[in-house]
């Protein structure tokens, strides 16, 4: 049965071009968009696969996120809006490496290895962002697709927490929400608006925000929620896809060089935001009255998201388990507010998605953000069903009533299937206005640590290894010793150095307590992995 199922899927149109090795790192395929048709055309075949497998529609989105325009990638989405099963991870990889010849082979290997019965329908949803390759490489996913007879459902346009959004509430008959974009939108506008009621102002909080959608797809959706939150929350796009994508622009052009976009007029204490190429990462600022620019990173979203739950939840008597997951790029000041002052457990994983929403599972509410803008909120089913059942609580007095109603609420406000840039975005306006707070009171909470990040180029990133949550080198041998030495030198200094999963370069963050000192310390530690 297995070789002749798979005859038809040698198509010399998306033959290997090149030779060059291909990993599915941690964000799926990334690369040079020329060089990528056929791992999209394998892509599709083994989406198709890993449905049958599952029994479930699977999850396939063309982007590069935050990468500049000449990129592109891929990356599979698992039937609960998680990113791809680790050990699929390596059967992708050595999918899209095989020669031509071997195809028939290896999908023959894979359907028996993973003992896969092919009779199975498949489905595979599939959205894009906006660059300019994204079309060609749809065709050779669904080509891919097609030659395995996996039925299509082709979203277009859409942001990858969309993608994952609509996967979810298709393998769950609906009950996550309506698998539609319509669903998604009118979903996070309800509630939105309901949450906030007729007060669309709140002491010290205005409706006002400034949006950059770093020219990418996300400003598709941002339109979207500009008309249907109309005089609720007044939204003010810039590089809405007017401009190049990610072109000084975005949330890790403003994260990493810390500096305003492109086009975002410079107004005072005005609240500005800046999303992502995919929209699955968010992050806050403000130029203040002496023209200096403030960055509110996921790590101030992750405590202002802490601190809201947690008052919730003790206003409203519930016990339940509240924990907070960061990675070693968070800021340490972060993370002594949240133990200390918030007095949340807080947990370090290493970087990428999979690590951090992997360990929030284990909270009743776990929330995890990276540094960079990348997270969200998600709840065990048990939590919900206990903040329903509490909310219903005649008994209650009314404080404990409006909390539970409000914890109630703010679940349908959160993308709980990946990090989501506008749903973030949406929550972060929620809780200010709950609080009436400006984007001062917010920054008032804790001091961040002067902080720098540099990219080097290596012969071999590889040779550097880590471990304890990449805060440590294990290779090569000596590295870490050299590292403590020269962070030793500074007040309240942290440095790391880890090998992109994304870039072939070597990353070194640092911090420490003056911020003259800080490019310092990071050259230091950079001039160690040359
Ligand atoms: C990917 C990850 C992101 C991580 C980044 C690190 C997902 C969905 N995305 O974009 O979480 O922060 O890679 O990149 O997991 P790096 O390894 O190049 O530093
Ligand atoms: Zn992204």
């Amino acid at each position: 049965m297995e070789q002749s199922y798979f005859r038809d899927v040698v198509n010399a149109e998306y033959n290997r071009k090149h030779d060059e090795r291909i990993e599915y790192g941690t964000a799926g395929f990334r690369t040079k968009s020329d060089i990528l048709e056929h791992v999209l055309y394998r892509m599709g075949l083994l989406a198709v696969l890993r449905s049958k497998a599952k029994r479930a529609a699977i999850g396939l989105m063309i982007t590069a996120s935050h990468n500049l325009e000449p990129d592109n990638g891929i990356k599979l989405v698992d039937p609960a809006g998680e990113m791809l099963e680790a050990s699929w991870e390596t059967i992708a990889t050595n999918l899209a490496n095989v020669q031509d010849n071997e195809l028939i082979s290896r999908l023959t290997h894979i359907s028996t290895n993973e003992n896969i019965d092919l009779l199975v329908p498949a489905t595979v949803i599939i959205g894009r962002d906006t660059r300019r390759s994204s079309p060609i490489l749809l065709n050779a996913a669904l080509a891919g697709i097609r030659a395995l007879y996996g039925n299509v459902t082709d979203l277009g346009l859409i942001t990858t927490p969309q993608l994952h959004y609509v996967v979810v509430c298709t393998n769950t008959n609906g009950a996550y929400g309506n698998p539609t974009l319509q669903g998604y939108y009118s979903k996070l506008a309800a509630v939105f608006k309901s949450i906030r009621g007729a007060e669309t102002n709140n002491g010290m909080y205005m409706n006002v925000l400034q949006l950059d959608a770093a020219n990418g797809v996300g400003a598709i959706a941002a339109k979207e929620f500009q008309r249907s939150l109309e005089g609720v929350l007044n939204i003010r796009l810039f590089n809405d896809g007017s401009g190049n994508l990610n072109h000084m622009c975005g949330a890790d052009y403003v994260k990493v060089q810390q500096a305003l976009p492109l086009n975002i007029p410079s107004e005072t204490n005005v609240r500005c935001v800046s999303i992502d190429g995919d929209a699955d990462r968010v992050v806050y600022f403000y130029i203040d009255r002496a023209n200096k620019f403030h960055l509110l990173d996921g790590d101030r979203i992750a405590t202002l998201v802490a601190a809201y739950f947690k008052e919730l939840l003790e206003t409203s008597g519930l016990a339940l388990q509240l924990g907070l997951v960061q990675t070693a790029y968070a800021n340490g000041g972060s993370t002594n507010y949240i133990s200390n002052v918030l007095r949340v457990p807080v947990a370090c994983v290493p970087t990428g998605v999979k690590h951090l929403h992997k360990k929030a599972l284990e909270f009743d509410i776990g929330i995890y953000f990276e540094a960079n803008g990348h997270g969200t909120v998600i709840f065990k089913d048990i939590a919900k069903e206990t903040i329903k059942n509490h909310a219903k609580n005649e008994t209650l007095l009314a404080a404990q009533r409006v909390a539970s109603a409000k914890l109630r609420d703010v679940i349908d406000l959160i993308n709980e299937t990946v990090g989501d840039a506008l749903s973030d975005m949406l929550l972060v306006e929620t809780i200010l206005h709950a609080k009436g707070w400006n984007v001062i009171e917010w920054e008032r909470s804790y001091n961040d640590l002067p902080n720098k990040q540099l990219k080097v180029r290596v012969k071999d990133r590889n040779l550097i290894t880590t471990t304890n949550a990449e805060r440590h080198c294990l290779t090569p041998v000596g590295l870490q010793e050299e590292i403590d030495k020269i962070v030793s030198k500074y007040s309240r200094g942290r440095s790391f150095v880890r090998p992109s999963g994304t870039e072939d370069i070597v990353r070194v963050y640092a911090e420490c307590e003056n911020s003259s000192d800080v490019g310092k310390l990071a050259m230091g530690v950079a001039s160690l992995v040359y």
